[in-house]
C-alpha cells in the first residue's frame, strides 16, 4: 500500500462500503479557473455528486501528502497560491511530477493524468472532469500526459471532449493508439468543450449510466488496463457559439506562441486567455460542463455499484 496516499474519514467509509465515488481533480482549480470562481466551483462540484447520492473525491497533494478527499480548507488553500512554483506555489502534477511534489514535500495540484493515477491507487473507478489534454494545434508533438495516462489506467473519466484549443483529429488518433475506447453520452459525435459537437465521430454512443458502467466492467474482467472516456455535451444553453469560441482560441494560441510559452505552462496560459479574450463567457460554459459531467459521473459511479440513478 502507498504510505503516501491519504484518504479523508468520508472517502475511506464509502470505499469501505462499496458506496459510489468520484474522483475531481485539481488542476482545474489552481490552473484552470481564476480566484474565487475557483473555490466557488470546486465546491459547487461537490455538491452537486452529493446531490445525487455519491461522495466527492477532490485529489491534490498537501505538503507532500497525496489525498483524497481534500478538505473545504484544503482547497481554499491551493486557490489562494496561485502558479508560481518558484514562490511557494502549487506544482501542476502529471505523471512524472508526482515524486518531486511527493519527495520534496511541495503542494501539488493533480492533472487529469495524476488524478487517474491517484484515484487507481485509492481503488476509485470513475473520475469527472472539464476538458481533458490532447495534442495541440500545430505542435502535434506537445501530447498531453493525459492521453497517455488513459492508455495504461482503468479510470473511466467523464469530460465535455477537449477543448479546440487542441487538434481534435489528431487527440482521437492518439486515443485510438492507446486503446482508449471514446463513448459519446447522448451523443453521435465528439464533443469540443465550449461547443456541443466537433463533427467528429466517436466510438459508441451511449445514453445511460448502467450502459458505461458494463463496458467499464468488462475492460475490468478482460484486464484489459486501458481508461475509458466519457464524452458528454455541454448544456445547450450554456454552450458557446463556435465563432465566438473559434476567435478567442486563435488570439489566445497566437499570443502563446508570440509570448514563447512551452511545456507544462501552454495550457493554463491559452485557458486564461480565452477566458480573457470572451469577457468571462467561456467561463459559463466551462462551469456549465463541469457540473453536468459531475452529476452524469455521480450517476455512472451509482451504476457502477449496482445502484439505481439518484
Ligand atoms: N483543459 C481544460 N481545463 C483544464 C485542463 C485542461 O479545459 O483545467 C487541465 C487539466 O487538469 C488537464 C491539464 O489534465 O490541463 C492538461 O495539461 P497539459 O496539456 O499540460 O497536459
Ligand atoms: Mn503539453
Amino acid at each position: 500500500m502507498n504510505t503516501a496516499l491519504r484518504l479523508s474519514d468520508e472517502v475511506a467509509a464509502a470505499i469501505m462500503a462499496g458506496s459510489p465515488v468520484v474522483a475531481l481533480e485539481s488542476t482545474l482549480i489552481t490552473h484552470g479557473l481564476p480566484y474565487p470562481t475557483n473555490v466557488e466551483t470546486a465546491l459547487a462540484l461537490e455538491a452537486t455528486i452529493r446531490a445525487a447520492d455519491a461522495v466527492p473525491a477532490t485529489i491534490a497533494v498537501i505538503k507532500g501528502r497525496i489525498t483524497v478527499g481534500i478538505s473545504q480548507q484544503e482547497i481554499e488553500l491551493l486557490a489562494g497560491l496561485g502558479q508560481d512554483e518558484a514562490n511557494n506555489g502549487v506544482r501542476k502534477c502529471s505523471r512524472r511530477d508526482l515524486p518531486i511534489a511527493v519527495g520534496l514535500r511541495q503542494h501539488g495540484a493533480t492533472t487529469v493524468a495524476g488524478t487517474m493515477i491517484v484515484a487507481h491507487m485509492a481503488g476509485l473507478k470513475v473520475f469527472a472532469t472539464g476538458g481533458i489534454g490532447g495534442v495541440h494545434r500545430g505542435h502535434p508533438h506537445d501530447i498531453s500526459a493525459d492521453l497517455i495516462e488513459l492508455g495504461r489506467t482503468p479510470i473511466t473519466v467523464v469530460c465535455a471532449g477537449a477543448k479546440s484549443i487542441l487538434d481534435l483529429p489528431l487527440t482521437l488518433e492518439v486515443l485510438e493508439t492507446q486503446g482508449v475506447p471514446v463513448l459519446g453520452f447522448g451523443t453521435d459525435t465528439l464533443p469540443a468543450f465550449f461547443s456541443r459537437t466537433s463533427g467528429l465521430p466517436i466510438d459508441q454512443r451511449v445514453d445511460t449510466p448502467e450502459q458505461v458502467a458494463a463496458i467499464a466492467h468488462t475492460r475490468d474482467q478482460l484486464g484489459l488496463g486501458h481508461g475509458t472516456l466519457v464524452t458528454v455535451p455541454v448544456p445547450e444553453a450554456d454552450a458557446l457559439p463556435v465563432d465566438v469560441a473559434e476567435a478567442a482560441i486563435n488570439g489566445a494560441l497566437r499570443l502563446a506562441a508570440e509570448a514563447g510559452v512551452t511545456g507544462k505552462d501552454v495550457t493554463p496560459f491559452v485557458l486564461a486567455k480565452v477566458l480573457e479574450l470572451t469577457g468571462g463567457r467561456s467561463q459559463t460554459a466551462n462551469i456549465a460542463a463541469l457540473k453536468h459531467n459531475a452529476h452524469v459521473a455521480a450517476q455512472i459511479a451509482r451504476a457502477a455499484a449496482g445502484m439505481p440513478a439518484a
